[in-house]
């Protein structure tokens, strides 16, 4: 524990902890400590921003393309550094020896808490403490707690802490780094510090304000400077307090931003640091009321679990679509912040279960781009509407056309031409989301429009082939990116016949109920009823993937042909060893792939292939996947589980959960892999609790690995919250519900009525 925090500090199942100084390591947990709340992430850098540290704060949703090749997500001005100078050398880990050094995130509360003991080149010692929050409560307001006290002699300290905004965006090899805001004020309202920047292109203003003060004995003082020099006593101590605020002029007016952010920040001061954590702690109790799971009987297992929802937690906000969630959240620039379909397959389903604001949210960020992704579809020549593959502020393609290896070649991006999957994958949430929470007003004003604009898409993608009577999807490149160019990926056609027909359905079922605002909408969109008859000929002659006597399906068409190579070893994630100079090229003409592909359309499209398919498949393309992509394992995982593999389910579980915390990924300064938060998840909750949704029917059948003894965790349904504990052979449920009625759910197989407000137990 850090001693003069301990008060502040959770349980151990609560805490990620950092217990010695390796620079190695500097980087990583940079990532794994980012702070945040949805609003903004910080990577957790060391306070001293030790000269190799990598400092980034991002603000959903501000991108900005200046010198870069498309746009990306602003490394905004960085609020937490905070330099210490002692009699001439800075405090810090690279400066200074290090005595001792422990960090520890507390994910109950979302707060950073440190203790750092360092030596100078006098051996004098130093005790260095520190806190920081990125507030749940109020999402514009950052709090920091600074405690030094000198061991061995007194000190002379110069004090450094600004708003810095020297910081740059990383860059890609070619780009460099990049400065993508210029400040516009920066000035002194009593003793707040003020500085307001603005994005090169877009012009979005960031107004930041920052108090200061100190605190020796009894006397507390403002510091309303950039640097400050105090005297410090042997064996005292000094107490810093820093309170910023961060308002960008998407959320108030610009003409308010210094105001509404210099009455923050003073008002945080009043209210002081004690206050504002308990405010804190209130609202992540809140998250964590439902987001939380407990898996009792395997400590690892539940708080790599933990770790990923507390990522999930703090990349996502309730606002109304103007952001999503990137790749790397918003803790680094990796994919330069874009949005993929990460976040509808793999993270979505997290918020759709328990949070189902921040999931609508999530949709309406594509909604309010529908426009976007017509032109798309235009400019392609095809009809409806293409989402593009790499999304950012506008809902253009913003996939980076090429890129250069630090082998010096020109790699050609090809994904934004032919993944086009992303489409479906997108009217997959929408759908899904309707599944869970039944909101019909969602689907009767934005979703059914997704719905029917991407299914135009796919009947227009779709190419008549003469000879056989059907229809292909050409050209493509399908969730395994090993294999660029190819016709019939069985996941892109079948996902394709999927959208087409859902959203028929969809039309049918809403026209019903809702005649006057779905006749509005067809014909806003011009959709009339031959039209969807088109589509429904063509979704049902869509060219279907081949299956062989085993019925392992054909990933697309010619792959069987392609050669098999063996994976001869594992490493100690038990993941396959990447064979030795594999290049694209080469892993094309292989049966390699990169990642699930027909495991993924098995697992998403669950209810339309049998047990055998399931197992067949599994085995085939086990045998095959290189999980060279942090998207592959929690499928994987999922699928060994309902192909009877409970042993390879764990292992991909493990996998997956820990791909950040143990870094098996590598290039943890990218940030951190956020579809294989919400891929841990949906292993966790959807495969060994067995909760999943089958043929509407919310099921529950648990199949808990190894020592999980018990699993509990929380969710919404149709509008109520579920309480679920479950071991092997029990469920207990508790249903939260305003209105008295039952519930159908299937239970260890069998249909129930579940009674509201009741807690009840069914055995296996
Ligand atoms: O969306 C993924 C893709 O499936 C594999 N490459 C990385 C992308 C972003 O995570």
């Amino acid at each position: 524990m850090i001693k003069v925090f301990n008060k502040y500090i959770s349980a151990k199942k609560w805490l990620i902890t950092e217990d010695s100084w390796e620079p190695i390591k500097q980087t990583l947990y940079e990532t794994l400590f980012t702070l945040g709340n949805g609003f903004i992430g910080s990577r957790g850098i060391l306070e001293e921003a030790p000269y190799d540290c990598y400092p980034g704060t991002y603000i959903s949703g501000i991108f900005d393309s200046t010198g870069a090749q498309v746009a990306e997500l602003v490394n905004m001005p960085d609020p937490v550094n905070f330099k210490i100078i002692s009699t001439g050398e800075k405090i810090d880990v690279v400066g200074m020896d290090v005595v001792s050094h422990k960090r520890i995130l507390d994910m109950k509360t979302g707060t950073l808490f440190r203790r750092t003991v360092f030596q100078d080149t006098k051996k004098r010692k130093y005790d260095y403490n520190s806190v920081r929050f990125f507030s749940m409560d109020e999402e514009h307001l950052a709090v920091m707690k600074i405690l030094l006290k000198p061991l061995d002699d007194e000190a002379d300290i110069t004090i450094e802490t600004a708003i810095d905004a020297s910081v740059t965006n990383r860059g890609v090899l070619t780009e460099g780094r990049k400065n993508h805001t210029e400040t516009i004020e920066l000035t002194k309202i009593d003793n707040v510090i003020y500085r307001c920047v603005q994005t090169y292109e877009n012009k979005i203003q960031t107004a930041y304000a920052s108090y200061l003060s100190a605190k020796i004995g009894r006397k507390r003082m403002p510091i309303p400077e950039r640097t400050y020099g105090l005297h410090i006593k042997k064996g005292q101590t000094v107490h810093f307090e820093k309170y910023i605020s961060i308002y960008t002029s998407f959320d108030v007016g610009q003409a308010h931003l210094k105001d509404t952010a210099a009455k923050t920040v003073k008002r945080a001061k009043t209210c002081g640091f004690d206050r504002l954590f308990n405010n804190n702690r209130v609202a992540w109790n809140k998250k964590w009321r439902i987001a939380n799971i407990n898996i009792k009987g395997n400590p690892e297992s539940d708080k790599a679990l933990r770790f990923n929802i507390y990522h999930l937690l703090i990349a996502a906000r309730e606002e109304n679509g103007r952001s999503s969630i990137g790749a790397k959240a918003l803790t680094s620039e990796g994919y330069r912040g874009h949005i993929f379909w990460d976040t509808e397959i793999f993270m979505f389903p997290f918020f759709a279960y328990t949070n189902p604001k921040i999931a609508e949210n999530m949709l309406m960020y594509r909604y309010h781009r529908l426009n976007a992704a017509r032109e798309i579809a235009k400019e392609k020549g095809y009809k409806g509407a293409m989402f593009p593959w790499e999304s950012a502020d506008t809902g253009k393609e913003v996939t980076p056309t090429w890129y250069k290896d630090l082998d010096g070649s020109i790699i050609k991006i090809k994904t934004d031409k032919m993944e086009h999957h992303i489409t479906s994958d997108v009217a997959y949430a929408v759908s899904h989301y309707y599944n869970i929470t039944g909101n019909e007003k969602f689907m009767v004003y934005y979703g059914l429009e997704m719905m029917l604009e991407t299914a135009r898409f796919w009947a227009s993608r779709a190419e008549y082939n003469k000879r056989t009577k059907t229809y292909d999807i050409k050209n493509v490149i399908g969730p395994d990116e090993f294999h660029e160019d190819v016709t019939n990926n069985a996941y892109t056609n079948i996902m394709a016949k999927w959208n087409v027909l859902r959203a028929i359905k969809l039309y049918r079922k809403l026209k019903s109920k809702y005649p006057e605002e779905i006749t509005n909408l067809s014909k806003n969109i011009g959709v009339t009823k031959d039209e969807m008859r088109h589509w429904a000929h063509i979704a049902s002659s869509i060219t279907l993937p081949k299956v062989n006597r085993d019925k392992v399906i054909e990933q697309f068409k010619g792959y069987f042909m392609k050669r098999y190579i063996k994976i001869k070893s594992l490493d100690s994630n038990f993941m396959p060893y990447y064979p030795h100079k594999l290049s694209l090229d080469f892993a094309g003409k292989t049966q390699f792939v990169k990642q699930a592909d027909v495991i993924m359309l098995l697992y998403l499209l669950s209810d339309h292939f049998t047990l055998r398919q399931k197992i067949n498949n599994y085995k085939f393309y086990n045998s095959r996947t290189l999980h060279k992509s942090s998207l592959s394992p929690a499928i994987y995982s999922l699928t060994a589980l309902e192909a009877g593999d409970i042993a390879g389910a764990l292992q991909y579980f493990t996998v997956v959960a820990n791909a950040d915390l143990k870094d098996i990924h590598g290039s943890p300064a990218d940030g951190i892999h956020a579809a294989s938060l919400g891929g841990t998840w949906q292993a966790a909750v959807n495969g060994f609790a067995g909760i999943r949704l089958r043929r509407k029917i919310l099921c529950i059948n648990p199949r808990l690995p190894g020592d999980w003894k018990e699993l509990e965790a929380n969710l919404y349904w149709k509008g109520r919250l579920l309480s679920i504990k479950m071991s092997a052979n029990k469920v207990t449920i508790f249903i939260k519900s305003k209105k008295k009625d039952m519930l159908d759910l299937r239970i260890f197989g069998s249909l129930k009525r579940v009674p509201v407000n009741k807690k009840v137990a069914f055995y296996r």
